[in-house]
């Protein structure tokens, strides 16, 4: 276990279990949080003991977006560059965590606001406890939606709903997160970190190669026409069918047992 303060990170049984750590500030983000992050997903790019991420906050709060302490107008000065900070640290992030070929799981444990609403849409199955809300708050100090917010909300549940989150800033519960498909399950608080974890865990256990090609193919499918995604797919499957857990599992299922499967 590393414990570099404002992200915790604990490896176990193949699940990379990253918490965001800023509890009394709702683990909003300050610059170091940001490059923890940052530096842990890419860590999970590279070692293959890492098969599942599963991310989450403590404290109350799941993540509160950006610190907006950080930069404080009343100390007057020169105007941001917001979009600077987007391109140095929002970005990145959702960039590795999409092209991570390895399932990420989030529990939002809490409020999700700002970015850290939509870095938890971001993830590829998403729990939240009953309890947890998701608020656009951009609108409420001036801004746009970032860190893909825009992008996937129009995505998911269309431009009405995308455009009355977003402008209206009002809080969405866990529960109707889930009915309009933004998140995967909303569970009882008690449950969480359990459901979640066994989720992580499932997902560590199975075909690592596999599952991360069924993530780029997933995400690939609004973007192209069905006849480059029949070709994408002829190619994800000639990969996967060249590896040990192809073998393992079709074996398995001769054998009449629980595949084993090794990530390979
Ligand atoms: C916070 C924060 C926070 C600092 C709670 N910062 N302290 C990208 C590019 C560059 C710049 C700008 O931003 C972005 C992306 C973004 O994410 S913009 C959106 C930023 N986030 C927000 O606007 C949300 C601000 N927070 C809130 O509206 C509320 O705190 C929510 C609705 C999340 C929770 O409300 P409550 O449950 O009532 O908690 P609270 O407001 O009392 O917060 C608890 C503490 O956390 C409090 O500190 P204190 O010392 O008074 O106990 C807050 O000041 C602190 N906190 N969010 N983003």
């Amino acid at each position: 276990m590393t414990d570099n303060q404002t992200v915790i990170s604990v490896l176990e049984n193949g699940v990379l279990r990253l918490t965001l750590n800023r509890p009394d500030k709702l683990n909003s983000f300050n610059e170091d949080m940001h490059l923890a992050l940052r530096a842990e997903l890419e860590r999970a790019h590279k070692d293959t003991s890492v098969r599942a991420i599963l991310l989450t906050g403590a404290g109350r709060g799941f993540c509160a977006g950006q610190d907006l302490g950080d930069r404080d107008p009343r100390k007057g000065g020169e105007k941001p560059d917001l979009g600077h900070t987007l391109e140095t640290f929002y970005n990145p992030t959702l960039r590795l965590m999409r092209d991570l070929e390895k399932p990420i799981v989030c529990a939002v444990n809490g409020v999700a606001a700002g970015a850290g609403a939509n870095i938890a849409f971001a993830c590829d199955i998403v729990f939240a406890a009953k309890s947890a809300k998701f608020i656009q708050a951009f609108s409420k100090i001036g801004l746009i939606p970032d860190a893909g917010g825009s992008w996937s909300l129009a995505r998911i549940v269309g431009e009405p709903r995308a455009k009355a989150l977003t402008l209206l800033a009002e809080p969405l519960l866990a529960d109707q997160a889930a009915d309009w498909g933004l998140i995967w399950k909303a569970v009882g608080d008690d449950a969480l970190m359990s459901e979640a974890t066994k989720t992580a865990e499932k997902l560590a256990s199975g075909p690592t190669v596999g599952l991360g090609l069924t993530k780029r193919l997933i995400q690939a499918a609004a973007s192209q026409d069905l006849d480059s995604h029949l070709d994408m797919e002829r190619d994800c499957q000639r990969i996967a069918g060249h590896t040990e857990d192809y073998a393992e599992g079709v074996t398995a299922f001769l054998e009449k047992r629980a595949a084993v499967f090794k990530g390979e």
